[in-house]
């Protein structure tokens, strides 16, 4: 059965999670957050893979949020999701499924955050941190990755995108890489997304399959694909 995946199967645990932005910015010093019991697209797939990991809940945590599981400040957390990934490859619990099956690349561009400082609690009073900001945009601006087109993804999904793959969706808006992350979730021969929606509210398996989400979200251009390394 489906199930069996531990991502799909502690990420479906999670069904009806209240959604809420930004639990993870309240603090002045940047520490490990467990909030499990509200979650935004990100932290929703950080807490079910560090759940699905094993062993201690809140190591795994710390080494899927933070570079190189390091804490050192607000800009030390991987606010970008391409970071994200290509620290979970580096740390060997995640693998770049796209990267075998689609030859598709495109070269990162992101400098959101810094250019919006004001958006971002801990960058809009810290010039340290928007300057530490910036050089992460730097590292990881011009690196080149795989990706799937909307257009090649048809509504009954993929032979290599497994129940229970991490999906994180590109976007064309200005200086990001990432518009939001699920989980894949296959129903009646379809690809669904187990996400946290904002607008639902709440964590929810998607009614449409992914591949009509995708074509109804103009700014949103295609998939990325990652798998819990086992
Ligand atoms: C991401 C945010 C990040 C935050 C994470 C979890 C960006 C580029 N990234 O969307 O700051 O840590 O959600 O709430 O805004």
């Amino acid at each position: 059965p489906k199930e069996s995946n531990p991502v799909l199967r502690i990420g479906t645990g999670y069904l009806g999670t209240k959604y809420v932005a930004n639990t993870l910015d309240g603090e002045k010093e940047e520490k490990l957050i467990v909030q499990t019991q509200t979650v935004d697209c990100l932290t929703f797939i950080e807490y079910v893979l560090a759940q699905a990991l094993g062993s201690s809940f809140t190591d795994n945590l710390q080494k899927i949020r933070y570079r190189d599981g390091i804490i050192d400040g607000y800009p030390s957390r991987l606010h970008y999701t391409s970071d994200w990934i290509e620290n979970g490859v580096r740390q060997g619990f995640l693998t770049d499924v796209t990267a075998a099956h689609s030859s598709q690349t495109m070269k990162l561009a992101v400098s959101y955050m810094s250019t919006h400082a004001n958006q971002y609690k801990q960058l809009a009073g810290s010039p340290e941190n928007v300057k530490r900001m910036a050089g992460y945009e730097k590292a990881l601006s011009g690196k080149q990755v795989h990706w799937l087109p909307k257009a090649k993804l048809p509504d009954a999904g993929l032979p290599w995108i497994e129940a229970g793959d991490l999906i994180a969706i590109t976007t064309n808006q200005q200086g990001l890489d990432i518009a939001h992350v699920g989980i894949a979730d296959y129903q009646d021969g379809k690809l669904h997304l187990l996400h946290a929606s904002s607008s639902l509210g709440k964590v929810v398996i998607s009614d449409e399959p992914l591949s009509r989400m995708l074509s109804n979200h103009k700014s949103w251009t295609g998939i990325r694909v990652v798998r819990m390394s086992h």
